[in-house]
């Protein structure tokens, strides 16, 4: 495989309500994920993440997997119930405290804390005041953002406000599947943009607290038309407005692309300087290519979604696509040329079972060869995150799915490495 850049950060990403449990305990606050697990019919399987993979009470046993592992870097997020349980007043000093004693132990392991701030589990008192689709969740997240970087911007460099608003704003407010679970369509499209803001007010927030690196992690897909028709392309180029655009070109150039001016708040514009706060590296999260054509009869929308075609599924559905990553970065630098901060790759990684994982292993081979391709095109790559360090609990698909280089069995929350953790060890021994 090809070499990459001195310094270059290896890592592995996990997210709270996905791994920590204990969702009753330490004065932690009702999630609306938590709501949502509760609610018959939204998760599939029937599970919740109650217990999911108990990391609350045993961190200290995954940084010692992640010191085996030999990962330089480890990106969490924060539960902001925790740490303010209805969202707004009171910190909870049991909720703050096990973060810091979390970041404590990742620095004494000599891995270096990458710190989401918000990984969708919105306490659930702001839901019921309007959550995203209201300006003030926002402000309230601003202040949030500067109490978690008061704490912590002596130990942590890299920081992320949210994670993904696209698959939050698409999956929780416009189609119901993910929490809260509102389908509004092109209604929820406000809450991408109170998102962005949220964004841009925290980065503002961070720096108050002199915290160092300041990214982003979105959710990002090349989109593929079905034809090159005029129609389908122009419905390409509306989708990936709304799923790609949307997000980045607010933050790295301080306007919309213009098929989602339609969607936004009448006032958006007065918030465009504070979302375009300056950025020290963007984080892409990238899984696959979107499919893409023009509506057919009947059919209101700007575009249909298709399936990509031949190409190898995971266990979750998606499509195999390694040079799909290569592709959007080479759109990144294409769309905002001077403007793309360094980037870090924040997310990667897929879904299969048992702990003999070799499409695992061929699967992240193959992202970092196209990553590779993309260094030579010109990409300022310095940092990748695999998805995930543990199974853990996949939001409405349960625990079906497994994203993680170390198995957990749910009944003894046992962990055992599986063999593409050896690979990713090996593979991260030959880098330092
Ligand atoms: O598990 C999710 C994560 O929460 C956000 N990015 C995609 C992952 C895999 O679906």
């Amino acid at each position: 495989m090809r070499g990459f850049p001195d310094g270059f950060l290896w890592g592995v990403s996990t997210s709270a309500f996905q791994i920590e449990g204990a969702t009753r305990e330490g004065g932690r606050g009702v999630s609306v994920w938590d709501t949502f697990c509760a609610t018959p019919g939204k998760i599939h399987t029937g599970e919740n993440a109650d217990v999911a993979c108990d990391h609350y009470h045993r961190y200290a046993e995954d940084i010692a997997l992640m010191s085996e592992l030999g990962v330089g870097g480890y990106r969490f997020s924060v539960a902001w119930p925790r740490v303010q349980p209805s969202g707004s007043g009171p910190v909870n000093a049991e909720g703050l405290g096990f973060y810091d004693s979390l970041v404590d132990a990742l620095c004494e392991a000599g891995i270096r804390p990458v710190v989401t701030l918000y990984h969708w589990d919105t306490p659930q008192d702001l839901e019921d005041a309007g959550g995203w689709l209201s300006r003030d969740t926002a402000y309230r997240f601003a202040e949030y953002a500067a109490i978690v970087g008061e704490r912590l911007a002596d130990r942590v460099e890299h920081w992320i406000p949210l994670n993904e608003p696209v698959v939050e704003t698409l999956y929780g407010y416009a189609l119901g599947e993910y929490a809260p679970g509102k389908a509004l369509l092109f209604d929820a499209m406000p809450a991408a943009h109170f998102q962005n803001l949220a964004h841009g007010l925290a980065v503002s927030a961070l720096r108050s607290v002199n915290a160092k690196s300041i990214g982003s992690a979105n959710n990002h897909s090349p989109i593929w038309p079905a034809t090159q028709s005029a129609a389908d392309l122009e419905a390409a180029e509306h989708l990936g407005a709304v799923a790609n655009w949307m997000y980045t070109d607010p933050m790295l150039l301080g306007r919309y692309p213009e098929q989602v001016i339609q969607y936004l708040p009448d006032d958006f514009a007065d918030d465009l300087t504070a979302i375009a706060a300056p950025l020290d590296f963007y984080g892409v999260n990238y899984y696959e290519p979107q499919g893409c054509a023009a509506p057919g009869e009947g059919n209101p929308l700007p575009f249909e979604l298709r399936a990509i075609e031949g190409y190898p599924l995971t266990t979750n559905g998606s499509p195999v696509v390694p040079d799909g990553l290569r592709e959007f970065l080479g759109q990144l630098r294409t769309r905002y040329e001077d403007k793309l901060p360094p980037i870090y790759i924040t997310e990667s990684g897929c879904s299969f079972d048992g702990v003999h994982d070799k499409e695992r292993i061929q699967y992240l081979q193959d992202h970092l060869a196209a990553l590779g391709q993309a260094l030579d095109e010109g990409s300022d790559v310095r940092g990748y995150f695999v998805w995930s360090l543990l199974d853990n609990f996949e939001w409405s698909k349960g625990y079906q799915p497994r994203f993680g280089l170390v198995h957990v069995d749910y009944c003894t929350l046992a962990r055992t490495p599986k063999d593409s953790f050896y690979w990713y060890r090996d593979l991260l021994g030959g880098a330092r």
